[in-house]
């Protein structure tokens, strides 16, 4: 990442004025320095009254400025200037203190703490104490009763913010609310990999610092004390929120990021973001660098978020996985109050359940990744063509480390109902740990594939052995060695687990019901030079995944199977084969479209299966028949075919004659026992649909979803539903999602979400849903859609038959992200065409269109 090109040129002109290096000054030459270089601030917002006075500290006084905003105070700010305990004073960071002011509304009292090396440590920590009680003790002057208290410093005045709050904590008081860190100094190690980097040796260097250092402290035992590292304390529980900024050009990123990393695993909710091109310092160059600009607007969201504090929060989100995560990042972005409810005790949704032996990804790890942050994408490294599932999983830990998010989720709990309580203009959300949250708006980040499903076959509660369905796999794993286990369902999941369950059991026996058409996967190691083209395109990359088709980096044919020769079909279908992955049901342009097509890319499969399977009457089960290749989910495999060839693998097909029962041992079919120590299910689940099915949702006059649901999905552009305020849903029925690349899909919803939170919160919008005449309209364009296509010809999940008394209907939708994406682009330029906004609460009757 670039510097931006305002510091490069703020920096440029400083070097040209000739300056001495700060470690080369004395403090009174760096003093008069900075403030010449603050004079250039210019005149922040006008405050109703800006007041100094004095207030007594030991051996002596310091002053402190109080700035009162135009508005009633609804909070008060202690600000703690930065200036490594050396520089800095009133005068200085008076513009500063008045945007912040003016931004929140809160007062902001200015702390002239005494300066090192006159009065080292622990003075200045004193000083910025006695301060904080002296706020306390006078909030009847300073007209903030019993309004939020909220500590703020940046540099080294972020080391002191964060240093008398941990005191607070110990002393049992003055009770802070919150803390804003900005690049704050929080460890006395210069040998971080920030601290050496080059590129960070700007206008606050290494050496610099090592001069602040050393004329606060020359002891180095001291140094190493919580009042001066305050990174170093033992325990960080208890701690008050934070909001974290930092620079990505600064010498104390990596420590900043530790601070809040150690506030994030001691359970306290962090807000941290890293200000792109900035360098230390520029938080308080407003009117100098336009990136003061942003990132006092990042953390003025965060304390306007708090002071406006109500008991309700203004978003529960349902789910911790790909969606919930990435949501609760741009909703906190926005300075929104965020509980996410996650069933795991982790995060990873799909990805933290569906650890059973095999479990990997069928979109490249590449694509199937966020796009939304550029130094994310170049910090990971994937290892492999397809991911595997601990890999995703570990990825998605990180994710939730490196954004601070953990703090905003509840583990362990489901929400098993959601009411919409008219009056309040709230939703009333409970949870199975008896938990009631009230919220002004309902995400489901639940997910599409996360209701499991166990068919209900007679005598299963007889089985005496191991039942597991894949998606529930146990973290201890099962025991396998010697075992003798049968696995129902040949879907994806079950051509996944089959090869591995078959290295490691005495016997297997599976029981298929449908086959499925299954490709090679060519899942291989990534190489190092290939990961570094990624790194060096992934901008453009992502660009294609957000406009192509499949939402990968890859597009679609343009040739359709007639107009090329059976000898092009088989060189095409024989280069995709050899490439691997799902990619080969586009090879054609018309596969989906078209009889004929599909039947050319069918009869390839088939021909294979029956040039690997070496029992004919085996590759004669496993062969798919009676409907479209592709119109069932693709399936891609690692060894799938060559697993029947095995001694210990047998195949039973279960399609003309069902499971009859189980029974303490065995599986019977058609009248024959199959002894089994442990049943696998790998039987799927109720898709898209079921998991928010499961949760009893109540939109307006106590209407629940399910019953509106109950011939089919109505929603519009699959992330709203009529008669259901301020709900909304990431990849919900009749959107792209399981058709494309889920990740795409899914940065593409979050981001619609946070859009329209945010234009309802800009225009005062009391509640905002989709009206049901664009409802209707969509639902008949999916189905429109998918009837175009030869989807609805499969018994397939995406239909809902999968579940026995499912309404039948196509739902996801079928024109690809790109298509999708200039839809909603649309209804957006439209100002949210089809959706219906109140601002008050509404009579009865009386809605105000959201474009009035
Ligand atoms: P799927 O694709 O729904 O596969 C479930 C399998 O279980 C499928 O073969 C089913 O046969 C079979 N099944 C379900 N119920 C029964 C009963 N009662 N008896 C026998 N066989 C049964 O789920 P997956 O977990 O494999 O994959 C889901 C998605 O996750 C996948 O598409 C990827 O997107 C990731 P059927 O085909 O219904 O005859």
């Amino acid at each position: 990442m670039e510097l931006d090109a305002h510091t490069t040129e703020f920096l440029r002109r400083l070097e040209e004025s000739g300056r001495t290096p700060l470690h080369e000054s004395t403090p009174e030459q760096a003093r008069a320095r900075n403030a010449a270089l603050t004079a250039l601030l210019g005149e922040g917002p006008r405050m109703a009254t800006v007041r100094d006075t004095h207030i007594d500290v030991q051996g002596g006084s310091i002053a402190v400025r109080i700035l009162r905003p135009v508005t009633d105070p609804a909070g008060v700010i202690v600000y703690y200037h930065g200036g490594g305990w050396v520089i800095g004073d009133l005068d200085g960071f008076d513009t500063l203190a008045r945007q912040v002011a003016a931004r929140t509304g809160c007062t902001v009292v200015l702390v002239d703490y005494r300066l090192a090396p006159e009065y080292p440590y622990p003075i200045p920590v004193e000083d910025s104490w006695a301060a904080l009680l002296w706020v306390e003790r006078h909030r009847d002057v300073l007209a903030v009763d019993r309004a939020p208290l909220i500590v703020m410093g940046d540099s080294a005045g972020g080391n002191l913010a964060a240093v008398i709050t941990q005191r607070a904590r110990d002393r049992g008081g003055p009770h802070i609310n919150h803390q804003v860190l900005i690049y704050p100094i929080t460890d006395a190690d210069f040998d971080r990999a920030s601290y050496t980097a080059a590129a960070n040796q700007l206008m606050v260097d290494r050496a610099a610092m090592a001069w602040f250092f050393d004329h606060y402290t020359g002891d180095r035992q001291v140094r190493v004390d919580p009042a001066v590292s305050p990174l170093r304390a033992q325990d960080f529980s208890g701690l008050p929120s934070a909001t974290v900024l930092l620079a990505s050009h600064d010498p104390l990123h990596d420590e900043g990021r530790a601070y809040a990393a150690a506030l994030a695993a001691a359970g306290v909710a962090v807000r941290i973001k890293t200000a792109d091109g900035q360098m230390h310092g520029f938080f308080h160059m407003v009117g100098l660098l336009p990136g003061a600009q942003r990132g006092l607007a990042f953390v003025t969201e965060q304390i306007a978020g708090v002071v406006s504090a109500r008991s309700a929060v203004d978003a529960v989100v349902i789910g911790a996985g790909f969606s919930g995560l990435y949501m609760l990042e741009r909703l906190l972005d926005l300075g929104l109050r965020v509980r996410v409810v996650e069933s795991n005790d982790d995060v990873g949704g799909t990805w933290y359940r569906n650890r059973y032996p095999g479990a990997r990804c069928d979109v490249e790890s590449v694509y199937y990744s966020y796009g939304f942050d550029a130094e994310l994408e170049q910090e990971w490294t994937w290892t492999e063509r397809y991911a595997s599932q601990p890999e995703i999983h570990a990825y998605l830990r990180h994710v939730a480390d490196r954004f601070a998010l953990r703090g905003h989720i509840t583990f362990g709990t489901t929400v098993t109902a959601a009411t919409w309580d008219e009056p309040s203009g709230e939703w009333i959300v409970h949870c199975d740990s008896g938990e009631v949250i009230r919220c002004t708006r309902l995400i489901s980040a639940a997910g599409c594939l996360s209701a499991a499903r166990i068919p209900d076959l007679p005598g299963l509660d007889d089985f005496e052995g191991d039942v597991v369905h894949t998606a529930a796999w146990p973290a201890e794993d099962l025991a396998l060695s010697g075992r003798r286990v049968g696995v129902i369902g040949t879907g994806s999941t079950g051509i996944q687990i089959i090869p591995q369950l078959a290295a490691r059991a005495e016997r297997v026996t599976v029981f298929q019901r449908t086959p499925h058409f299954s490709a090679p996967a060519g899942n291989r190691p990534l190489a190092a030079d290939e990961i570094a083209r990624v790194k060096r395109e992934y901008r453009a990359i992502r660009a294609k995944c957000r406009v192509n088709p499949a939402g990968t980096e890859l597009t679609k044919s343009d040739t359709t199977a007639a107009a090329l020769s059976p000898a092009e079909h088989a060189r095409l279908l024989g280069q995709k084969w050899e490439a691997g992955g799902p990619g080969i049901i586009a090879v054609f342009a018309d596969v989906l479209l078209d009889r004929r097509a599909n039947h050319v890319v069918a009869s390839y499969f088939r021909q294979r299966i029956a040039e690997t399977v070496t029992d004919t009457a085996v590759a004669a089960l496993l062969t798919p028949s009676g409907y479209p290749i592709g119109t069932k989910r693709i399936c891609v495999d690692t060894g799938y075919y060559e697993t029947y060839n095995r001694d210990n693998v047998e195949l039973v097909s279960v399609r003309d004659t069902p499971i009859e029962r189980v029974t303490a041992s065995a599986v019977v079919v058609d009248g024959v026992d199959y002894p089994v120590d442990a049943l696998v299910f790998a039987t799927g689940f109720d898709a898209i649909t079921g998991p928010l099915n499961r949760i009893d949702i109540r939109g307006r006059a106590g209407s629940a979803l399910r019953d509106e649901w109950a011939g089919g999905p109505r929603a519009y552009l699959g992330v709203g539903v009529a008669g259901f305020p301020n709900f909304f849903m990431i990849t919900g029925p009749g959107s792209p999602s399981v058709l494309v690349n889920m990740v795409t899909a899914i940065e593409h919803h979050v981001e619609f979400i946070a859009d329209i939170v945010k234009y309802q919160r800009d225009k005062g919008f009391r509640t905002i849903e989709p009206t049901t005449g664009a409802q209707d309209a969509w639902v008949e364009r999916v189905d429109a859609a998918a009837n175009l296509t030869l989807y609805p010809q499969a018994a397939s999940w995406y239909m809902g038959a999968n579940i026995p008394g499912k309404p039948r209907t196509f739902m996801p939708f079928v024109g690809g992200m790109g298509v999708f994406r200039e839809i909603c682009d649309g209804v957006v330029a439209d100002e949210y065409r089809g959706f219906i906004a109140d601002f008050e609460q509404p009579e009865e009757g009386e809605t105000t269109d959201a474009t009035a």
